[in-house]
């Protein structure tokens, strides 16, 4: 496994033996207030609440199948907005990659709506994985206020163009690994180190599928935000 580090093809790792990715902080616990688990999609709430006093528009960014359709609609209030469309064969040269079983790949964007503490709304915009809709996301990342960019360690070198975009973009960002049954376990520093991470940018890992880890990880960005630009989104 390589490094995305420029030209240091040596730091690559290995997995360490099992374990939990042990280095590897799980996002800290859910304020008492965030919005409760969605259920069926007739119960999500439509309108934004009358305490919300913030609202900052976030990215989901990531790979091919690696969970950000699934996160944003574990973690999405309104029913999300997705735009699957089944992978055919003629795209299969270009669209590689993913979930073997996978069948559907987002074409366009995804879109949700969380709302933390009952105060700051997350506009939720999942960026398509095929490297080809990269161009894209230059206008989805208009106006946004960061990413939480899902990475899955069976393939990290899939991770390194999204990364690698995000700072081209100036778009703050924090990683979330998406735990996958045979994803390889590594250690906090051998991550930061393959992924060429700064010391500040948050790491933590969720299972995409959960509503109350996807939270987190969204948590885990948001506050890093605040912390480093200082402001509260208005
Ligand atoms: N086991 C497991 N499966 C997951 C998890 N997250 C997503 N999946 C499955 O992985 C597949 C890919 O998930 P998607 O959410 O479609 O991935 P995506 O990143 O939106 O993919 P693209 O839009 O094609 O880039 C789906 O079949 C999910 O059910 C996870 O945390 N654990
Ligand atoms: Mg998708």
């Amino acid at each position: 496994m390589g490094s995305r580090a420029a030209s240091d093809a040596s730091a690559g790792v290995a997995p360490s033996d099992g374990g939990a990715s042990p280095g590897v902080p799980a996002a800290s616990p859910a304020p008492a207030g965030a919005s409760p688990a969605p259920g069926a999609g007739d119960d999500r709430g439509v309108y934004v609440r009358p305490t919300v006093a913030g609202a900052a528009k976030i990215l989901v960014v990531g790979p091919l199948g690696v969970g950000k359709t699934t996160l944003i609609g574990s973690v999405s209030e309104i029913r999300p907005l997705s735009t699957e469309a089944v992978m055919t064969q003629a795209g299969a040269r270009v669209d590689t990659g993913g979930e073997r079983s996978k069948r559907t790949t987002t074409v366009a964007l995804d879109f949700g709506r969380i709302t933390l503490d009952g105060e700051l709304v997350l506009y939720l915009f999942g960026t398509p994985g095929q490297p080809r809709f990269l161009p894209t996301w230059r206008e989805l990342a208009n106006g946004c206020l960061g990413a939480l960019a899902l990475v899955d360690t069976r393939d990290l070198e899939a991770s390194f163009d999204s990364l690698g975009h995000l700072e081209d973009l100036d778009v703050p960002f924090s990683v979330a690994v998406n735990s996958f049954p045979d994803s390889p376990r590594y250690g906090e520093a051998e991550l930061r180190a393959a992924l060429d991470l700064l010391p500040h940018t948050p790491l933590t890992v969720c299972d995409a599928r959960d509503h109350d880890s996807s939270l987190r990880a969204l948590i885990a960005l948001v506050t890093h935000l605040i912390e480093t630009t200082g402001e509260t989104p208005s």
